[in-house]
């Protein structure tokens, strides 16, 4: 059978869920062609193929291209001052209700161009590319207007054009309130309800919608509405839920079906029961958690035993989560929330195309998309046990 590339000689986790918790295969094979796999699995199986390119991996070990189904990437400025402030002692929200936070960021992206956010978030998406990232999320935000929230999402969309990755954009415009709807906040979500995200879905701009639902964000009833409104333009939906307090937003996001639940330190056993019921992910983000000092861990034993899906993921922002190492990322779930190595693992590949609601990545099988990390390792385990250490050896994105 004709193939593009063919992988030999190498070890795959091929991370499809069977008898081995990596789907692990010693002497493993990959062929593919027109960037998507024909075959992954052990050598003496595989079919004849008569490939256009060799690859000898000399016994290194393939796994899934991994997934960052979280960020916040595209972000006018930086906050490296509110940083320090906390340093000194104010805390996240303090910072917030104050003005800054989240808003510092507003400002910064407002005064930037498209172009400018684009230019700005290439080297964090470099960063992630150069740990085998192959699919990102992207969220807006911190445009909170009709005009700015497009722009942040055209951003997104051109990083997918100048690297070899692919981007799936989230439209987040019930981040925060912005200035100009202070004390007005019905009046902002029926702006988004409204306008915003009908010009966002009517553009193509958005893959999924989010939101922040937490008391210094917006309340379940106002996400809510927001939630109808993405069902009516058949938008799948997400939400940042039981962060910092316990706002039953989990809950309502698995009644609305949602493809995940995120953060989640504070989830109540009602709303765990509601995600497994309805297939809704949970998205852990432990740099969020360790950057901001939260000491309430997610419930960790508590989504194993109702089933819950687990992914991971950076959360890369600039206020809660200057993150942009997946590795680092699967290091802390399991050092600071327990999570084991195959949980880490299949966070970032498998679970972490699930909350993504994408069906052709996360996995190693035929069907899917050739989106492939090489690392040299010994052993998968490496790539949660160290930190600071990158041992990718080649990445390959459906046909480059
Ligand atoms: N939760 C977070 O941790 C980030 N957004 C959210 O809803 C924080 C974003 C920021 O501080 O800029
Ligand atoms: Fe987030």
């Amino acid at each position: 059978m004709r193939c593009d590339r063919l992988w030999r000689n190498a070890r795959l986790m091929t991370m499809v869920p069977g008898e081995s918790p990596l789907g692990e295969v010693e002497d493993g094979l990959i062929a593919a062609r027109d960037g998507v796999i024909l075959y992954a699995g052990p050598a003496t199986d595989s079919p004849v193929f008569d490939p256009e390119e060799i690859i000898d991996c000399h016994g290194r070990w393939i796994g899934p291209g991994l997934i960052d189904c979280h960020t916040h990437l595209v972000h006018g400025g930086d906050r490296a001052d509110e940083f320090q402030r906390r340093l000194a002692g104010a805390t996240y929200e303090e910072i917030a209700r104050a003005g800054g936070g989240i808003v510092s960021t507003m400002r910064a992206t407002r005064e930037a161009s498209r172009e400018a956010l684009t230019e700005s978030a290439l080297p964090r998406l470099d960063a992630l590319i150069a740990e085998g990232v192959t699919t990102v999320e992207i969220k807006s935000g911190y445009g909170l207007s009709t005009a700015d929230e497009i722009k942040m999402l055209q951003a997104a969309r051109d990083l997918g054009e100048q690297r070899p990755v692919q981007i799936v954009t989230t439209f987040l415009g019930a981040h925060a309130v912005p200035p100009e709807f202070k004390g007005r906040a019905d009046e902002y979500v029926a702006l988004i309800c409204d306008e915003m995200l009908p010009a966002a879905a009517q553009a193509g701009l958005a893959d999924a919608v989010d939101g922040f639902c937490e008391n210094i964000a917006f309340s379940t009833d106002q996400i809510r509405r927001i939630f109808e409104t993405a069902k009516r333009l058949g938008l799948p939906v997400k939400l940042h839920a039981e962060q910092l307090t316990n706002q039953h937003g989990a809950a309502l996001a698995a009644e609305f079906g949602a493809l995940s639940a995120d953060h989640l330190e504070h989830l109540d056993e009602e709303g765990a029961a509601a995600m497994a019921k309805a297939g809704t992910a949970a998205v852990l983000l432990p740099g969020a958690f360790y950057f901001t000092r939260e000491t309430t861990v997610p419930p960790i034993e508590m989504l194993r035993r109702h089933g819950v899906p687990m992914a991971l993921a950076t959360d890369c922002n600039p206020g809660s989560s200057p993150l942009t190492s997946p590795q680092l990322a699967m290091n802390m779930a399991a050092t600071l929330f327990r999570l084991t190595v195959p949980e880490c693992l299949a966070g970032f590949t498998r679970e972490a195309a699930r909350a993504l609601g994408h069906d052709k990545a996360g996995t190693l099988e035929a069907g899917k998309f050739c989106d492939l990390a090489v690392w040299d390792i010994e052993r998968p385990a490496e790539l949660v046990y160290r930190m600071g250490f990158n041992p990718l050896h080649a990445r390959y994105w459906r046909f480059s």
